[in-house]
């Protein structure tokens, strides 16, 4: 607490609003992606191994083998985050009494679970449809499959996941994200670019058709995939047109979906421009788009300023999407979680409106002056006070938890 009274001084003498940032900072949600728990598994148990050109490597004892199991861990992990959190579900994690359904014929009802345990939780959720792992995606093809009966699987996948958003929306309140990421591409150099890309066009007018309240329908692109190198139906331009062209849908960024000095920090911007919602998968690349574990760097610092200075933490949409399989799996949220609201608190402890002021009177040394100044500001003070005020524990206590957690239950999983 002396701590914190001391630094929110020197912030303060910046010109910076602590108090006001901290309440900012708690209303921000973060959409937690499901997955980071099992590696992507899901509980559809066809034997059907990780498929799509991304892979969860590491082989780290406990991860969750069941519904009970992902949503004890699940609570493990933000009962170590503070602020608002949401949880973004995949079609493979549907959970079934007794029979069965395919990916084209899921329901609201095989989420149920899943809503019941949102409210317990007091969280919101996300969805993503799953065109991935499944003996349906045709040489590495789905929603731009040039078989018609393939094509229209996937389709009626996308219009069965809409209609679970709009369930989530409605038993939750508020929104629910659907976002639709598909594999579709190729190895080698393909002799037709086009076809594909119309197809998909052609697919995504048919997911879309429906009117659905409270889905923020969102396309990801992607540059390349592993056995996908050369060619990704969903590129940046055709999901970025596509969204231009149809209002209500929004282009998800993740920042590993780029080409290695393209960043996602530069283009929000870009996006604010024209839209009202942006869409972020929060990730970490690693030489290719690797998904580890969100780490606080320049990177990220530099989206999150890019969304608080403009004043968009309503506008930019949250979620994340890493998967580590070599260590401690509920680490890893918690980890990657807390990094991104300390990059959002970092970027609230700034004097944005004089540094704005700089650059527009060319001032470009003072500038760097205050960017460097700040990099050296002991932020970690006031992010302690904001985790005691949220009741979660400020510094490595929560890494005690974590391990109690692995002696007692995960290690018990065999
Ligand atoms: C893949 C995409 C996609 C997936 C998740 C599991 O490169 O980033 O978002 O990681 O849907
Ligand atoms: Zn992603």
């Amino acid at each position: 607490m002396e701590r914190y009274v001391e630094t929110k001084k020197r912030y303060e003498a910046m010109g910076v609003d602590v108090e006001t940032a901290l309440e900012k900072l708690s209303q921000i949600p973060i959409s937690i992606h499901c997955w980071q728990g099992d590696d992507i598994t899901g509980f559809e148990s066809t034997g059907e191994a990780l498929s799509g050109g991304i892979q969860a490597t590491g082989n780290y004892p406990g991860k969750a083998r069941n519904p009970e199991e992902l949503m004890a861990d699940f609570k493990q992990a933000i009962s170590f985050i503070p602020g608002k959190k949401r949880l973004s579900l995949h079609a493979c994690y549907a959970l079934f009494n007794g029979e069965r359904a395919d990916r084209d014929a899921l329901r609201p009802e095989h989420f149920q679970g899943w809503v019941d345990f949102a409210k317990a939780t007091g969280i919101g959720l996300d969805f993503n449809p799953t065109f991935f792992s499944h003996p349906k995606v045709r040489d590495g093809l789905t929603l731009s499959s040039p078989d018609e009966t393939i094509r229209q699987f996937w389709v009626r996948h996308g219009i069965a996941s809409r209609r679970i958003a709009a369930s989530f929306a409605q038993a939750l309140g508020g929104h629910a994200v659907n976002n639709i990421w598909i594999p579709d591409g190729f190895k080698d150099t393909p002799a037709d670019r086009l076809g594909p890309r119309l197809r998909l066009k052609q697919s995504l007018d048919e997911i879309y058709a429906e009117q659905l309240d409270g889905v923020v329908d969102c396309v990801e692109s992607k540059v390349f995939g592993i056995g996908v190198e050369s060619y990704t139906v969903g590129s940046s331009e055709f999901y970025l047109a596509y969204a231009a062209r149809n209002p209500g849908v929004y282009n998800l960024l993740d920042n590993g979906h780029y080409h290695p000095t393209e960043m996602v920090s530069d283009k929000l911007s870009s996006l604010l421009a024209y839209f009202d919602k942006i869409p972020l998968h929060v990730t970490r690349s690693v030489r290719w788009d690797s998904d580890h574990v969100v780490a606080l760097d320049d990177e990220l610092k530099e989206i999150a300023k890019e969304i608080v200075r403009h004043d968009a933490t309503d506008r930019v949409l949250i979620g994340l999407d890493f998967f580590d399989a070599s260590i401690n799996r509920i680490a890893a949220w918690v980890i990657g979680t807390r990094n991104v609201q300390k990059a959002l608190l970092y970027a609230f402890l700034q004097p944005h409106a004089e540094m704005r002021g700089l650059q527009d009177r060319g001032d470009f040394t003072r500038l760097l002056v205050l960017q460097e100044e700040i990099k050296s500001m002991p932020f970690g003070d006031i992010w302690d006070y904001y985790c005691e005020t949220q009741g979660v524990p400020g510094g490595l206590e929560w890494y005690d938890g974590v391990m109690a957690y692995e002696k007692d239950v995960l290690l018990k999983r065999s």
